[in-house]
């Protein structure tokens, strides 16, 4: 099943093992399109807890510094260019399967692929190009690490693992509408 409750977790989302943390952006084709943005959050909101939400927008620099892994390919500055075009959303997530779960809801990274494999997918439903593919997700744990990191510098993930993640994963959370994530109940 593609989307759906959170694995390992009963419906009111308690959870045996522990949460995993992973990056998930909105790119600018996604966002520029409010019921586009909203029917991604609902989804996310589904499938997983939301620990930290931000709406930004990157510089040019910021968008090189966060590729430099693709300098050199061919797509490497449409890609910057793309990414530093417009407002962008990033959220922190959390779920047992956090990092392969967003993956799969995202779909393959080519969007012609993504509408005959996966027409589910978040690209597969939403994608317009290769580039313009709606959404990032980090693809391992390492990843997730930096790229948490490279948006949320004021969150300490190793912090959050150990004071709030026993908590959440408890179910002891609640969804705040207005900050559009998920904080721990009072106690
Ligand atoms: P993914 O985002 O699926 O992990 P990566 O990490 O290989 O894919 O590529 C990063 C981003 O570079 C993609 N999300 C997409 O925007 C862009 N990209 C990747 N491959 C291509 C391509 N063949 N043509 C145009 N843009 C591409």
């Amino acid at each position: 099943m593609l989307f759906g409750s959170l694995a390992g977790c009963a419906p009111d989302m308690r959870c045996v093992k522990a949460l995993q943390l992973t990056l998930a952006v909105v790119k600018p084709d996604a966002v520029a399109h409010p019921l586009i943005l909203e029917a991604l959050h609902q989804k996310i909101l589904q499938n997983f807890l939301i620990v930290r939400k931000k709406d930004l927008m990157w510089r040019t620099e910021e968008s090189e510094r966060f590729y430099a892994e693709h300098a050199g390919r061919f797509f490497y500055q449409r890609l910057v260019e793309f990414m530093s075009s417009g407002p962008m959303r990033a959220y922190v997530l959390a779920r047992e399967d956090a990092i392969t779960h967003w993956r799969g809801m995202m779909g393959p990274t080519k969007v012609f692929r993504a509408r005959f494999t996966a027409p589910d997918s978040l690209r597969g439903q939403y994608g317009l190009t290769d580039t313009r593919n709606t959404t990032h997700g980090s693809d391992s744990v390492q990843s997730a690490k930096r790229e948490i990191a490279f948006f949320f510098p004021e969150f300490n993930a190793d912090e959050w693992m150990l004071r709030e993640e026993p908590r959440f994963r408890l179910g002891l959370t609640e969804y705040n509408e207005e900050r559009q994530i998920h904080t721990l109940q009072d106690m």
